[in-house]
């Protein structure tokens, strides 16, 4: 009889480890993920460099343009049967991820990512006025216009409907607040504004899945979209040296460059996506001396 008991003790006694193990992973586990998925709260975020001070001084500009080596993707025609009023107003709406136009490409978003202030701090600590301008997005044919807007953080992004349809805004963004919002015809604009940095925020629309946009969250004013004629400008940086980010839609990789902007002058920041730059790129590396290797991993 002791025997026995033993043995359902030693039994009741691996059953309590299994357990043990088994709920401290599982608590481990919920905790991993509750960090992992917790978003702080968007409060405070822009003014958390309260102490920070603003540039003043000589600035410089930042200009080039955007090629894209090779063909093109073609446009593809959308099918725009589930909303007859999109078909209506915009019969021949195609895919707009790559605007070429005589191997210039429109829609990229470049910006000042790093770099510091000649004689100065590093760009990201000094502090930058938001702009009490709104940045405009429109429906407009049951299309985005513009497909890539930048703004600063907390600046306002006004979002109209020109159209005589319901959309609905669903900005998907990594760290910032998530918010969609339904807006019909007729309905005034919805004003929002994003608390943090975020390079960049994909826009969708509910009702018409094949409406994209995207929305380049900044902390400094040191950003550009390129026209439809490829060509992009940054003014008012300050002399420094710093990496420039090119950025195009659609999973290609963004492109890097280190340029010295001098006081009152330019740095040309010319960039090329497409498939023959993706290889002149790769023989151009094997030219470099080993010494710059460094830099070409520095994002
Ligand atoms: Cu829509």
């Amino acid at each position: 009889m002791r025997k026995y008991l033993n043995l359902e003790e030693l039994i009741m006694n691996k059953q309590t480890k299994v357990w043990l193990v088994l709920s401290i992973a599982l608590s481990l586990l919920a905790l991993g993920s509750a960090c992992g998925g917790a978003k702080a709260p968007d409060t405070n975020v822009a003014t958390s460099d309260a102490s920070a001070t603003a540039y003043s001084g000589p600035t410089g500009t930042i200009n080039g343009v955007i090629s894209f080596n090779g063909t093109p993707p073609a446009a593809k025609k959308i099918d725009t049967t589930a909303d007859p009023v999109c078909g209506q107003k915009n019969p021949n709406l195609a895919t707009d991820d790559t605007i070429v136009k005589d191997g210039k490409l429109a829609n990229v978003f470049v910006y000042v990512k790093e770099g510091s202030v000649e004689g100065g701090k590093k760009i990201g600590e000094y502090a930058w006025t938001t702009p009490t301008s709104e940045v405009q997005l429109d429906q407009n044919g049951c299309h985005y216009a513009p497909h890539v807007l930048g703004l600063m953080v907390n600046q306002k992004l006004k979002v109209t409907n020109s159209d005589a349809t319901t959309h609905n805004v669903h900005p998907t963004p990594k760290l910032n607040a998530e918010w969609n919002q339904s807006q019909s015809a007729g309905q005034g604009p919805i004003e929002k504004a994003f608390a943090r940095p975020e390079v960049l925020i994909p826009v969708k629309c509910n009702q018409h899945p094949w409406m994209k946009a995207y929305i380049g969250v900044m902390k400094h004013p040191l950003f550009s979209v390129s026209s439809a004629d490829g060509a992009f400008e940054i003014k008012g940086v300050p002399p420094g040296t710093y990496t420039v980010v090119a950025w195009k839609e659609g999973g290609a990789a963004e492109k890097t460059m280190q340029v010295t902007v001098p006081a009152n002058g330019n740095a040309k920041a010319d960039f090329a996506f497409g498939e023959a730059a993706t290889s002149s790129v790769k023989s151009s590396l094997q030219m470099m001396p080993a010494i710059e290797f460094p830099m070409i991993g520095k994002h």
